[in-house]
């Protein structure tokens, strides 16, 4: 059976695949990329779920096909949760990681160590084509540092150091990442429910 990953973003693919392949889903798994004819939805909703749902819905609906989508983001608890799901456009730029991360750093540069404390947060949803849904969440809480580290992973990783760990995300291996992931929390939650509903 062939399932579509909802998503353009490159750093979440090259994650995905190695998730639910390690979560023992025998799917061919195939990026958004190959529908270039299916536009992208917008991103109306207010929660990472319901945008997690839009995206999902609209390649199963166009395509016929199952759908799994990613919406993430960072959620930092001195700015009440923000960037959260507009962590990707922060600087104005959709999808331009190293400026949104700059900005988030520049408005927390006054902001001291015991209160820079974030998570990660992904929705991961799945719809079929006959409007069946699921969606499942995950979270990675952790540390804002003060300045990028480490050079692996994607988006905010450079700055994010998990809790009970000395590093960044960006300094994990992908594996050890995944296995922390909120990512990784979500896709492990939402595997079974796919081997369910596509047998
Ligand atoms: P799609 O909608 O095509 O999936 P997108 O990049 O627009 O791609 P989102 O709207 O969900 O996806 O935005 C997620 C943003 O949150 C992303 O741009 C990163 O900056 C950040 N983010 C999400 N997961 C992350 C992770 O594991 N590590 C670092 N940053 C992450
Ligand atoms: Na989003």
């Amino acid at each position: 059976t062939r399932l579509i990953l909802a998503t353009r973003n490159a750093g979440k693919i090259t994650e995905l695949h190695a998730i639910l392949a390690d979560a023992g889903l025998d799917l061919e798994l195939v990026g958004a990329d190959a529908y270039p004819e299916v536009p992208d939805v917008k991103e109306t909703g207010v929660t990472f779920a319901e945008n997690a749902l839009l995206k999902a819905h609209a390649l199963a609906r166009a395509t016929g096909l199952p759908a799994v989508a990613d919406d993430s983001g960072l959620c930092v608890d001195v700015l009440n949760g923000a960037p959260g799901i507009f962590s990707a456009r922060w600087s104005g730029t959709h999808g331009d990681d190293r400026a949104n991360l700059d900005l988030l750093l520049a408005q927390l540069s006054d902001i001291a160590d015991e209160h820079r404390g974030a998570h990660f947060a992904c929705a991961a949803a799945l719809a079929l084509p006959d409007g069946t849904e699921r969606v499942v969440e995950g979270t990675m809480p952790g540390t804002l540092r003060h300045a990028p580290t480490g050079t692996n992973g994607f988006g905010y990783d450079p700055i994010l150091q998990p809790e009970g760990h000395t590093v960044t995300c960006a300094e994990l291996t992908p594996a050890e990442k995944n296995a922390i992931s909120h990512r990784g929390k979500a896709f492990r939650a939402l595997a079974p429910v796919v081997r369910e509903l596509l047998g």
